[in-house]
């Protein structure tokens, strides 16, 4: 009887693991100038960033992994490539970048957080994290903020939009 439990926990939690569609190109789009479409070799021609070592910290503040490295671009580069449509120097402050994930799961920047702080210089969109392409379940193409105090909530796996808004 508890083998049988133990075999049905399994499958059940395979199969919540089985619960996201892979996305195998990043669309960025939104108030810029040139849309873009990446997939990994895309990326991978773009300006190259490598991360240093980082635990992942769930907004619970349980680690949930500790990580060597990620290699992949800034997201200001990606930004940059695609060029912020704007007009007036006062809408700056209104910009908001939205990261959206293939299972729904997003998160928001803003334009000032993002060239305006030092944490954009940590916030990468990886495809390799510690020396290996991302595998299927990992999200195949990525984001995370590294530098926040709990980096897990904004660490986007299987990365799919990057919508530039205007609040
Ligand atoms: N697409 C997607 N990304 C996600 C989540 C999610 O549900 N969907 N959960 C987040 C949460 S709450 C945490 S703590 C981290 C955990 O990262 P890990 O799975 O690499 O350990 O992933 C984040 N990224
Ligand atoms: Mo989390």
């Amino acid at each position: 009887m508890k083998k049988i439990f133990l075999v049905l926990i399994f499958s059940l939690s395979l199969f919540a693991n089985e619960n996201y569609k892979v996305s195998t190109k990043v669309e960025v789009y939104g108030l810029v100038l040139n849309k873009l479409s990446l997939n990994v070799e895309e990326l991978e021609k773009m300006s190259y960033f490598k991360s240093g070592s980082t635990p992942v910290i769930c907004m619970s503040g349980e680690t949930k992994d500790n990580v060597e490295s990620y290699e992949g671009v800034l997201l200001k580069d990606i930004l940059d490539k695609a060029v912020v449509d704007i007009t007036s120097k006062k809408d700056f402050n209104k910009i908001y970048i939205q990261v959206i994930a293939s299972d729904g799961y997003d998160a928001i920047f803003s334009y000032n957080e993002v060239f305006n702080t030092k944490l954009g210089d940590n916030i990468i969109v990886f495809y390799k994290k510690n020396g290996e392409y991302l595998k299927d379940y990992q999200g195949k193409i990525a984001l995370i903020s590294i530098d926040d105090i709990r980096n897990g909530p904004r660490h986007i796996k299987w990365l799919e939009k990057i919508v530039v808004g205007k609040i």
